[in-house]
């Protein structure tokens, strides 16, 4: 567990954000992006020229001028570089990344995903509190290939907010790895995991992504979601998110994060307790 969220008693977006930092920074992709002097020049080039075009268009003064420095200062002091990113930028990176996948439709991963969550059966409940707040929901379903073939040995990783909208390691007073596991599926690519409904998640308010968004008239919520990763032996991973129809802030998620192929439409569950919903995931050959 990260000492900067062990020793904080509230949540604060300061806290949250060094945290996420602190997991970004220890986070390795397969690949690197190559320092291609070529590519950095038009990259930085047309991004500056764009933000020229915009400050001539828009008379832009001293004074906003110096409220945007003001403002990115602190946007790196309070963290909140992986928080703003992952809002309003990841998500035209995932969608050019995946333009040519057959598979299920994925999404943005966030700031909050934690590699090695524990390991569990085909058949598994997620690490939880005894007393875990939420509606039961059984989430299920088959991992094959886009040939429909099962995928055997084929694993979920699933993380997600509790029932007051907070992530383990991203929160205070909340076990290591509250809500976050990894499923192995069986031979038929079948898991089943049982958990709670997590909340719609409020981006922090004390903030400077908060800053902004009370400055834009924005509002600040995501519509509550399960994260996941599924992968198999010799197929390319898929991150995605899953949300409930139906939900607040489904049509308008802060971070442009959802598309109709992600909406779950879970009914009452068969032992009447909570709901139950079936989601099965194809994955494009490496
Ligand atoms: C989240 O929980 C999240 O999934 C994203 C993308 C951004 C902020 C909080
Ligand atoms: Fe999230």
């Amino acid at each position: 567990m990260s000492d900067i969220i062990a020793d904080t008693e509230q949540a604060t977006a300061a806290a949250s954000g060094a945290a996420a930092t602190e997991q970004f920074r220890s986070k390795r992709r397969t690949e690197t992006a190559d320092a291609d002097t070529k590519r950095v020049d038009t990259l930085v080039s047309e991004l500056l020229a764009a933000t020229h075009d915009i400050i001539r268009r828009h008379k832009v003064t001293y004074a906003e001028y110096d409220a945007l420095k003001s403002w990115l200062i602190q946007v790196g002091e309070d963290g909140e570089w992986p928080l703003f990113l992952d809002v309003w930028l990841e998500h035209v990176v995932e969608e050019v990344a995946s333009e040519n996948r057959e598979g299920s439709k994925g999404t943005i991963e966030g700031p909050y995903y934690i590699p090695d969550a524990p390991l569990l059966p085909p058949e598994a409940t997620l690490p939880m509190r005894e007393d875990e707040e939420g509606i039961p929901l059984l989430f299920q379903g088959q991992v094959t290939g886009v040939d429909g073939s099962p995928l055997s040995g084929a694993k979920v990783e699933i993380w997600h907010a509790d029932n007051d909208g907070y992530y383990s390691q991203f929160a205070p007073d909340l076990p290591e790895w509250n809500l976050r596991g990894t499923v192995v599926a069986d031979d038929r690519g079948n898991f089943k995991v049982h958990t709670i409904e997590p909340a719609p998640y409020q981006i922090p308010t004390d903030g400077s992504c908060g800053t902004l968004i009370a400055a834009a008239g924005w509002h600040a919520w995501r519509p509550a979601h399960l994260h996941l990763k599924v992968s198999a032996p010799v197929h390319q991973l898929i991150t995605t998110q899953l949300y409930f129809k139906g939900g607040s802030h489904v049509a308008d998620d802060i971070a442009s994060a959802v598309k109709p192929e992600l909406i779950l439409e879970p009914g009452q569950a068969a032992d009447g307790k909570g709901r139950e919903v079936t989601y099965d995931f194809v994955l494009d050959k490496a």
